[in-house]
């Protein structure tokens, strides 16, 4: 088995390629959902559906989240109510785009939750109904929300994730995140990581995609004891992130936001960490602070080269899982 930890794009790209390069029936994806949220009274699990709809192929590719070939006829009707919206309501969030085609999916989890299925279950279902033989499983059951502190006219306010990356756009200061429920939330994939042959850090954000799945009780000390099989993607290449916010971020929170950085963050639960040939000079410090280090072409362009790339990190995984015995 190969487990896979993982949260939006990158992570999806990644296992889009993997499932070229291995039996999909050997990989377990284990999805973040902090980000996730309750809009219009539906249960709305970006990350899940962003993994779910790329490795079936039928994300649109120029967002990199929703579906290809998408119309927007809900959301467009959406615009008449948000002039009666009372104050404080939040009825009608117009700020959250939700495609016509994307919407079946939310109808069909809500449905399902509602009726008293877990959250594993119904992505298990969906994963099915788009013809998946990978399994697809969230981080947890349990509700486990990332809050975002953010710098707003001068003084801090709290808000959900996707009040942060989506209503204002990723584009203000990040003072402090944290991720509620997680303390108490039971993870649903300890025995996945101690029965791998292989664990993935897929190159996705290390504070709000791997952070809350690293939260949850147990998975940082379990991911500690099989650390040399465990491989890390580096999502920040030349200094910045291909794409969403992880370089501002971890500069905000007082991190590096360099390959460096990365390596530090997951030097106690990851033994090695794949960066990108632009970082290759950076090899010999990550190797410095304990972290075996693999330069390869991370940028992955087309599903090819995320295949390739995810051969090379499985290679370095068995690689490290020789030490790890
Ligand atoms: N991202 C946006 O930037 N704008 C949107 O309107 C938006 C809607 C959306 C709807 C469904 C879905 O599954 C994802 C959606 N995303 C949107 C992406 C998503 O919110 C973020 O990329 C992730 O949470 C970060 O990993």
């Amino acid at each position: 088995m190969i487990t896979v930890l993982a949260g939006g794009v990158g992570a999806a790209r990644f296992l889009r390629g993997l499932v070229l390069a291995v039996d999909p029936a050997e990989v377990t994806a284990v999805v973040n959902t902090g980000d996730d949220t309750v809009l219009h009274g539906l249960s709305i699990s970006p990350d899940i559906d962003t993994v779910t709809y790329t490795v079936a192929g039928a994300i649109d590719p120029e967002r990199g989240w929703g579906l290809a070939d998408e119309t927007w006829t809900a959301m467009a009707n959406l615009t008449r109510y948000v002039g009666v919206r009372p104050a404080g309501s939040t009825a009608a969030p117009e700020w959250f785009n939700l495609g016509d085609r994307d919407l079946a999916t939310h109808f069909y989890r809500t449905a399902r939750l509602s009726e008293g299925a877990t959250l594993s279950e119904v992505t298990e279902e969906i994963a099915r109904a788009w013809g998946l033989a990978i399994r697809i499983v969230p981080m947890t059951d349990d509700r486990v929300r990332t809050m975002v502190d953010i710098l707003e006219d001068d003084h801090v306010t709290t808000v959900g994730f996707q009040e942060y990356f989506v209503k204002r756009r990723h584009s203000v200061p990040v003072t402090a995140i944290r991720f509620d429920g997680a303390d108490h939330a039971r993870s649903t994939f300890i025995d996945a990581i101690g029965a791998a042959e292989a664990v993935i850090i897929a190159p996705s954000n290390p504070l709000v995609s791997i952070g809350p799945i690293r939260a949850l009780h147990g998975v940082d000390a379990t991911l500690a004891a099989h650390r040399d099989r465990v491989v890390a993607i580096s999502p920040i290449v030349a200094g910045s992130a291909l794409k969403g916010p992880a370089d501002r971020m971890l500069t905000e929170l007082g991190f590096e936001a360099s390959v460096l950085g990365v390596a530090r963050l997951y030097a106690p639960i990851c033994g090695t960490l794949v960066i990108d040939e632009q970082d290759a000079e950076h090899r010999d410090a990550i190797e410095a602070i304990g972290v075996r280090c693999v330069v390869a072409d991370t940028i992955m362009r087309t599903p090819e080269i995320a295949a390739s790339l995810a051969t090379t990190t499985l290679t370095a995984a068995r690689e490290g899982a020789r030490h790890d015995r």
